[in-house]
C-alpha cells in the first residue's frame, strides 16, 4: 500500500476513534445498580460530582416495592412534606424510572415519599446550571441540544478536511 493510502487509512482511523454521537447524558443517581436509589447514600455528595445540562436524563433504580420517586416543589424537597397535591410535580414507581431534565437555570427536586425515606436522605436536588453568556437570556433545551452537538459538527468538518488532503495525496502522490 502506497505511504498516501496509509496516511489516509490512519486519518480516517483516528477520526472515526474521536467520532462521539451528540446528545443527551444519562446520570445513573447514586450510581449503577439496583440500589442507586435507596436510603444509604449522600445525594448531595453525589450531584455535586455530576455536571447536568438541559436534555440529560436522571436513572433512578431500585426495588420497586421499596421505594418511589416523587418530583416535588423546594419547600416539600426541604420539609419532606409532600401530602399537599400542589408540592407534587410528578411520580415515579417502576424501578427503573427515567427522567428527562430539559430546561437550563432550574433546581429539580426529588424524594422518596416512603415514610421516614425523605427525612433519612433518600433526597435530590439537581440543578441545571444556566447559560454561561449573559447575551443569551434563556436558551431553549432544543438550543442546549445543538451546542451540545457541536462537537460531532465540528468533526464532520475535520473528516471533510482530512478527505480533501487525503484526495491531494493520492492524485499527486508523493511516494
Ligand atoms: C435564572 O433563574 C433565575 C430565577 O429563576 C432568574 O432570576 C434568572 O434571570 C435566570 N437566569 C437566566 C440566565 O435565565
Ligand atoms: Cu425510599
Amino acid at each position: 500500500m502506497p505511504p498516501s493510502q496509509l496516511l489516509l487509512l490512519a486519518l480516517v482511523s483516528a477520526l472515526l476513534l474521536l467520532w462521539r454521537p451528540a446528545g443527551a447524558a444519562e446520570h445513573a443517581v447514586g450510581g449503577d445498580g439496583i440500589n442507586g436509589w435507596d436510603t444509604g447514600t449522600n445525594y448531595a455528595t453525589w450531584s455535586q460530582a455530576q455536571s447536568f445540562a438541559a436534555g440529560d436524563v436522571l436513572v433512578f433504580e431500585y426495588v420497586k416495592s421499596q421505594h418511589n420517586v416523587y418530583e416535588v416543589t423546594e419547600a416539600a424537597y426541604r420539609s419532606c412534606d409532600a401530602t399537599a397535591p400542589a408540592d407534587v410535580l410528578a411520580t415515579y414507581d417502576s424501578g427503573f424510572d427515567r427522567v428527562v431534565l430539559p430546561e437550563t437555570n432550574r433546581t429539580y427536586w426529588f424524594i422518596c415519599q416512603v415514610p421516614n425515606h425523605c427525612i433519612g436522605g433518600m433526597k435530590l436536588a439537581v440543578t441545571v446550571p444556566g447559560a454561561s453568556t449573559a447575551a443569551v437570556p434563556s436558551p431553549s433545551p432544543s438550543a442546549a441540544a445543538a451546542s451540545r452537538g457541536s462537537w460531532t459538527a465540528s468533526s464532520g468538518g475535520l473528516l471533510l478536511l482530512a478527505l480533501a488532503v487525503a484526495h491531494v495525496l493520492l492524485v499527486n502522490p508523493a511516494g
